[in-house]
């Protein structure tokens, strides 16, 4: 990497705490990601990417700020990228996968806060994240109470915070109200940034994120081969990373890797021999580098086969309606996407559900693992009717409750372990 302290600096990162973060980050990767055998060769661009995701990326951010471009930073999928591209923003996302300055942030938050939440506290808090500090403005909204009401505390340590308002429930009243958010968005951004989005501005946007969202779908489909092309670690990076790279050369290196795992099909040949059990995740939304479980479960002798989480399958499924051509078509066909977004803090979801069950038959998982984070009651309380679906559909299914710690690392092995044996 060149040399960023100066970059670092004048963006006010603690530069001893910083360095400590990407120690902590360069290491898990060498474990988790590095030490893999027979990845992809095209996967070389994502470890590039993220060898440099606090320089170069940043440089990039930077440099896109001089030329008068604005950064916007999303913690929710529920923000629509199209619309920040459309006023020549940048979008990035901001959930982040680590504990830190864990001290300051329950100085501020409950403990008993869940780790997404409390990480991004201790990000701000602790100085380390570039991506934060590099923002124009910052999107909270209104989904779990968690999040909901820790905006309140956070608007006082990033003061450019501005808080969507989204509906809790799928019905006609509540996609007014997500469309009037949107609209609110689309005004803030355009006072922001100074840029009028207009229809062929909008149509751009959407062509750039359906373009990505394609991309991504194809390297989903491909995971349905077996043997399996590509582990579940290397396919869930790939989602992560989707938050923060430059959305045109992301979708060209996705679309690179899956031109490499169809060759890798057509040739019966994969990560992890065939009949390896095939297990589907499913829960809460892992940031970067909350790599744990997929750790787990491809050490015990399992291929993640599929994510039915926001960073993987729920948050990007489902293009925009291109075929619109007036402005107020376009924001309704951005609405009707992403209202079709099922997270667990609508009620009711059985949705959510039924797409498990249909991944599940897709890429042919033998099980599900159900992940929610500690505390976090909307996916909490969902892994229950979850649960009693997918058994009476003679589906294997295990409910973990985890955090960032790696406390709980052998016990979650043993369990894991004992899960893949009964599915064999
Ligand atoms: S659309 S999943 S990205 S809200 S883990 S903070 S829910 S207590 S992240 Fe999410 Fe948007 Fe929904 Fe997706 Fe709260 Fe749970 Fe914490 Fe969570």
């Amino acid at each position: 990497m060149s040399d960023y302290t100066q970059m670092w600096a004048d963006l006010g990162l603690d530069s001893e705490a910083h360095d400590a973060l990407l120690n902590v980050l360069g290491n898990a990767y060498q474990d988790v990601f590095l030490s893999q055998n027979d990845r992809p060769e095209t996967m070389g661009y994502f470890d590039f990417v993220m060898s440099e995701v606090h320089g170069l990326r940043i440089k990039e951010l930077m440099d896109a700020k001089a030329q008068g471009r604005k950064v916007i930073g999303t913690f929710c999928v529920f923000v629509p990228e199209e619309l920040v591209l459309a006023a020549d923003g940048i979008c990035v996302g901001l959930c982040a996968g680590a504990d830190f300055a864990a001290d300051q942030v329950e100085n501020l938050l409950p403990r008993n806060t869940c780790a997404l939440i409390k990480s991004f506290f201790g990000f701000k808090l602790g100085k380390v994240c570039p991506y934060v500090e590099a923002t124009d403005m910052v999107v909270g909204e209104t989904t779990c109470d968690g999040k909901k009401k820790a905006y309140e505390i956070f608007r006082e340590i990033q003061p450019n915070l501005y808080v969507m308002e989204l509906p809790q429930m799928k019905n006609s009243q509540d996609r007014e109200m997500l469309k009037t958010e949107y609209l609110r968005f689309k005004t803030e951004l355009e006072k922001i940034t100074g840029v009028t989005i207009d229809a062929d501005r909008l149509k751009k946007g959407i062509q750039i994120v359906n373009n990505k969202r394609k991309a991504l779908h194809r390297l989903a489909t491909l995971r349905a081969a077996d043997p399996a092309p590509i582990s579940g670690r290397d396919a869930l990076l790939i989602n992560q990373v989707a938050f923060y790279d430059d959305p045109v050369r992301f979708t060209e290196s996705v679309n690179k890797v899956c031109d490499e795992l169809e060759t890798r099909i057509s040739n019966v040949a994969g990560v992890a021999q065939k009949g390896t059990p095939r297990i589907l995740i499913s829960g809460c939304p892992m940031a970067v580098p909350n790599w744990k479980l997929p750790n787990i479960i491809e050490t015990c002798g399992a291929v993640m086969v599929g994510e039915e989480s926001c960073i993987g399958e729920r948050g990007q499924r489902n293009i925009v309606d291109e075929s619109v051509t007036d402005l107020d078509g376009l924001i309704d066909a951005i609405v009707d996407r992403y209202f079709q977004i099922d997270c667990a803090v609508f009620t009711p979801n059985k949705d959510r559900i039924d797409h498990v069950e249909s991944m599940v038959k897709e890429y042919e998982a033998d099980g599900v693992i159900h992940y929610s984070l500690q505390f976090c009651s909307p996916y909490m309380i969902e892994s229950h009717p979850m649960e009693q679906h997918l058994k009476a559909k003679n589906i294997p299914i295990m409910r973990i409750e985890t955090d960032y710690s790696q406390e709980d690392t052998g016990q979650l092995k043993t369990r894991i372990e004992t899960f893949i044996e009964m599915i064999k």
